[in-house]
Order: C-alpha cells, then sequence, then structure tokens
C-alpha cells in the first residue's frame, strides 16, 4: 500500500511535505521528543534532514543544537547522524550508538541515564523541561486522525500529548496487519490521583488501538518506506552457553523446590547474546505455557511463540535480528494473537513488575563480592550504553538476575571485583550472579556469606585467588566487618595483583 492510502485524514493529508521541509520547522535550542526503542520504530528521514541543517549552520558559524528525548536506542540514522554533527544539547534516556558514546565520554555532548519507567512521567512533572516538537514513525492515520502504532511505542504517548508541535513520519514499509497489537493506556494520572494499572497477566489489555493526538498541532507528515535498523546477532558462543544452562538449571531447581511453577512466572530478559541464548535453551527446556512482560521482544522470544512454548509476551518494542524483523513483519497478522506492544511506563512500570512477579535476566559490566552491580560505567568514568529498564525490573522483580561472562577484554579484565567502580544495582536488588564458572544465589545470604560464594561460583579461576586473598585481608583489616573493605586498595587491586603475578613469572 502506498503512503497515500495510509494517511486517511484529510486535514493531516494537506501537512504532506518533506522531510527537508520538516526538518526547518524545528528550531534551534528546542527539545524534541522523539520515537524509537532499541532499533524499532525511529523516525527514518526527519532527523537525517535536521543533522544537515544543523551541519550547514555550523559551517556557518551558527549555533545549533538540540535536546532529543527518545524511547531507548535508536539506530545510526537519528543518534548516529545527530552525534556526527555535534547536533545533542541533551541525550535522553538511553543509547548505544557508538559515535555517541564516544561524544559523551569525550565530555562535548551531556546525556542524561534515566530508568525507562520514568521517562514519561519525569516530561509530566516538568522534571525535563518543555517538550517543544514530537517526531515519532507510525504504520498509518485514520480517517477520524487517530494514528496506528508502528514497531515501538517507548514514550510516544507522552511526546504526542506534550509536544507543541508534531511531526508524523508515516512509513508504509510497516505492515498493517500489526493495527491492533498495540495497547496504548490513557488512564496514567499524576499524583495524588493515581489509581492502579489493572494488568494482572501479561496478556491484559486496558488501552486503547490508536494514539489519540490534537491535529492542530501537527504542522508535517512525512512518507517514508524503509525497514527498522536491526543489530544483527552472532550465534550463543560457548560462555553464553554455559550461562544460559547454569540459569536453566537454577529454574528446574526451582520448580523443583516448589518455588516456581512449571510454566515460570512472566519473564523479562535484556537484548545480547546471552539473553538469546537463554532463550534458545528455554526451546529445548522442560518449561511449558511461559510468558513474558519485558521491555523489548528479541528473536529468542519469537522462537518461543513459534514452538508452541511462550504463549503470551507483552513488550514496548520489537528488537530482532534482520532476518527476525522481517518475519516479524511478515507474520504481523498471526503474531498479535500473542504479542502486546505497550507504552514503555506501563511495561517497566514497577507496580505491574512487582505484582505479576518477573523473573528478570539482564547483562552486567562488572559485580562485587557483595554482589553489587554496574551494568553502565567502564573503569567507573566512561559510559556504555545505559540503565535502561534494568533497574526497573531489577529492582521489583521476583527474581532478580544478572548475568556476564566472568572476564573481559580476553581475559584481562575480571568482571567480579572487589569494589564496583559505579553501582546502577545494589546487594539489595540482586538476587542471582551468574557466569559462564557458575551460578551465585545470594538470596538470604549476609555479605561475608555472599562474598564466598560469589568468589568461588562466579569468579575466573585466574581471579580467584587475588579475591580470596582481598577479602581475606579484608576480613582481618577492615574498620567495619559487615562489609569488609581495604577501601585504599578495593579499586587498584586486581591490576596490582596482576602485574605482581606478571612480574614474578618473568623472574
Ligand atoms: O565491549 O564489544 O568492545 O568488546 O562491554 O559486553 O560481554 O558483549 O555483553 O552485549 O550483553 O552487554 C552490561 C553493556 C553488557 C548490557 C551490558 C565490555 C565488553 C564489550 C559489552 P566490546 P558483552 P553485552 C534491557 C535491559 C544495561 C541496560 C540493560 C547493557 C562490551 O547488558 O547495556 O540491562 N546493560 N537493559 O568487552 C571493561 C569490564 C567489561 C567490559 C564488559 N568489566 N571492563 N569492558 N565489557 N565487561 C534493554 C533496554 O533497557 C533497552
Amino acid at each position: 500500500m502506498s503512503n497515500a492510502a495510509r494517511i486517511l485524514n484529510p486535514a493531516l493529508r494537506s501537512k504532506i511535505m518533506s522531510a527537508d521541509e520538516a526538518a526547518a520547522l524545528i528550531p534551534p535550542g528546542a527539545n524534541v521528543g522523539m520515537s524509537g526503542f532499541t532499533g524499532a520504530g525511529y523516525p527514518k528521514a526527519v532527523p537525517l534532514a535536521l543533522a544537515n541543517r544543523i551541519d550547514a549552520a555550523h559551517a556557518r558559524g551558527e549555533p545549533f543544537r538540540v535536546g532529543v528525548w527518545t524511547g531507548a536506542s535508536t539506530a545510526p540514522e537519528l543518534d548516529g547522524a545527530l552525534a556526527r554533527v555535534n547536533g545533542f544539547a541533551m541525550r535522553l534516556p538511553y543509547q548505544s550508538d557508538p559515535i555517541c558514546r564516544k561524544q559523551i565520554n569525550s565530555g562535548e555532548m551531556e546525556y542524561t541515564d534515566i530508568h525507562l519507567s520514568h521517562v514519561a512521567q519525569y516530561a509530566w512533572f516538568g522534571f525535563l523541561g518543555k517538550l517543544d516538537v514530537a517526531v515519532v514513525e507510525v504504520a498509518a492515520v485514520l480517517e477520524d486522525g487517530r494514528l496506528v502504532p508502528a514497531n515501538s511505542i517507548g514514550n510516544n504517548k507522552t511526546w504526542l500529548d506534550q509536544a507543541d508541535k508534531i511531526v508524523l513520519e508515516v512509513n508504509s514499509w510497516v505492515n498493517l496487519a500489526l493495527d491492533g497489537m498495540h495497547d496504548i493506556y490513557y488512564g496514567t494520572r499524576r499524583p495524588p490521583d493515581r489509581r492502579p494499572v489493572p494488568i494482572n497477566n501479561p496478556g491484559d489489555r486496558i488501552g486503547d488501538r490508536y494514539y489519540n493526538v490534537d491535529l492542530s498541532k501537527v504542522v508535517a507528515v512525512v512518507e517514508t518506506d524503509s525497514h527498522d535498523r536491526n543489530t544483527p546477532f552472532s550465534p550463543p558462543d560457548a560462555n553464553s552457553k554455559r550461562i544460559a544452562g547454569h540459569i536453566l538449571e537454577f529454574l528446574d531447581h526451582e520448580v523443583k523446590r516448589g518455588r516456581l511453577p512449571r510454566s515460570m512466572l512472566p519473564l523479562q530478559s535484556g537484548v545480547g547474546n546471552v539473553a538469546n541464548a537463554v532463550l534458545g535453551g528455554l526451546i529445548e527446556g522442560p518449561f511449558e505455557d511461559l510468558t513474558a512482560y519485558t521491555e523489548v521482544l528479541q528473536d529468542g522470544m519469537l522462537d518461543l511463540i513459534k514452538a508452541g512454548k511462550m504463549r503470551f509476551a507483552s513488550a514496548t518494542a520489537v528488537s530482532l535480528s534482520p532476518e527476525t524483523a522481517l518475519a516479524f513483519n511478515r507474520d504481523a497478522a498471526e503474531l498479535k494473537k500473542n504479542v502486546i506492544l505497550r507504552p514503555q511506563e506501563i511495561s517497566n512500570h514497577p507496580e505491574v513488575i512487582r505484582r505479576l512477579g518477573i523473573i528478570a535476566m539482564n547483562g552486567l559490566i562488572e559485580a562485587d563480592i557483595y554482589g553489587n552491580v554496574n551494568s553502565t560505567h567502564i573503569a567507573g568514568t566512561a559510559i556504555m550504553n545505559g540503565i535502561g529498564g534494568s533497574g526497573d525490573f531489577a529492582r521489583n522483580a521476583f527474581l532478580s538476575i544478572f548475568m556476564t561472562p566472568s572476564t573481559a577484554k580476553n581475559g584481562s579484565i575480571s568482571c567480579i571485583v572487589p569494589m564496583v567502580t559505579h553501582v546502577d544495582h545494589t546487594e539489595h536488588d540482586v538476587h542471582v550472579i551468574v557466569t559462564e564458572q557458575g551460578l551465585a544465589d545470594l538470596r538470604g545470604l549476609s555479605p561475608k556469606q555472599r562474598a564466598r560464594v560469589i568468589i568461588e561460583n562466579c569468579a575466573h579461576p585466574d581471579y580467584k585467588p587475588a579475591l580470596r586473598e582481598y577479602f581475606s585481608r579484608a576480613l582481618e583489616q577492615s574498620p567495619g566487618r559487615h562489609t569488609p573493605h581495604l577501601l585504599d586498595q578495593a579499586f587498584r587491586f586486581l591490576p596490582e595483583w596482576k602485574a605482581q603475578q606478571a612480574q614474578s613469572a618473568a623472574e
């Protein structure tokens, strides 16, 4: 179907223009709320046109930057293009773009890393300032002006509500059979008028199929026809498979102990190869009738649905490999029986996560011997991606699992350390840590008990002696013995220990 046939509302049809003309309506200094979540449903044309405009302004010596708020990470056509021309005055909440990362870490770009469930309400509360423009990708415009959402919902409802001006991109690549997969909840209120979010099962529908929009705010409609840019997955490596094996064995054990039903509880899974290996393992596993209440729908979840192992998945976006993204688009009519896409304030809502009893599985950069987790920073000062939804889930999950290979950079760095250099998830919110070496079940353990089990079960054998030595010296010399530490040594202990080992090997 052509784009024109997708824009049925006459008032909005009269607003059709080029991406360059639409980008010209975004002034320097504006805060712009853009659609997009993990490579799905981001605007494909206007951000590129805006980047060209910014570049031209900079070439004339004129300052031009914008604040950009999204759902989560987007794609090179949005984050990469705007970062390349130094166009971000502020970026929030989650990104994973290499050019953005470089700019943030060199100090040239401001970045605010916010829990994904908080972003929409921060916008309503006015915590983020004024939202000037929304640039949102949709699949179609109905006769009455309501909008059919595309492959991600993210914060689109909030951007459309809050912005003074709206630019729509209507993408004819998105299969219209997707209509009906979305559930846009309009019942959220500001405190003190909040009411419970009435979701008791991942498949509960509580909202509208479409976005409602004040048509008088729409200043431009741009037609596009491009697929989402998704990241290819490499097949799970040996470490990912071992991590997945430990998690599946643990879940099976929990079922046998009567702490989990055989159909599990709804799953949340971060993105990446380890997460996909776990989901892949579930296909072979003994569990049936699975559900997911998560933020992103990955390849592994679609495989579980197709294999008849997963009954239902609720998310805010898809995050698929290029081949699976094409299959998702092709099979949208069938898949909407098993899939709901919701606003991220609902997919990541603490109240719902606590009520449903989610099994959360997320990646980490480093964990310390007491169970504090760093998901975002390299060596304490440089950002990797952001906290994303990991905190929404970890803090409120029935079971909060964090997973990582035990070492990084070809074994030169231990991911289990005496003290994390940055804390995203505190020891109070982390139930299980798992590496390819094994799994540490931290529930109900004191700090000293946790340290023993994390070192023995999770650390790589090359680093175990150093961690044992640090812990035993801390036990003897720490001023307080509840969470023993040698604060002057905690951060340099492993590198110095490695240097000593290398020296003694050389002698
Ligand atoms: O870098 O690619 O340059 O080699 O970090 O590490 O092992 O490939 O793991 O892709 O699963 O990412 C925490 C970043 C893990 C991710 C994190 C280096 C390592 C590599 C990636 P290279 P891996 P993953 C749902 C939930 C926060 C958001 C979240 C993440 C790179 O899971 O962003 O959970 N989480 N969202 O070499 C130095 C260390 C290191 C290290 C790893 N200790 N020191 N470098 N690396 N450990 C999704 C959303 O919320 C949208």
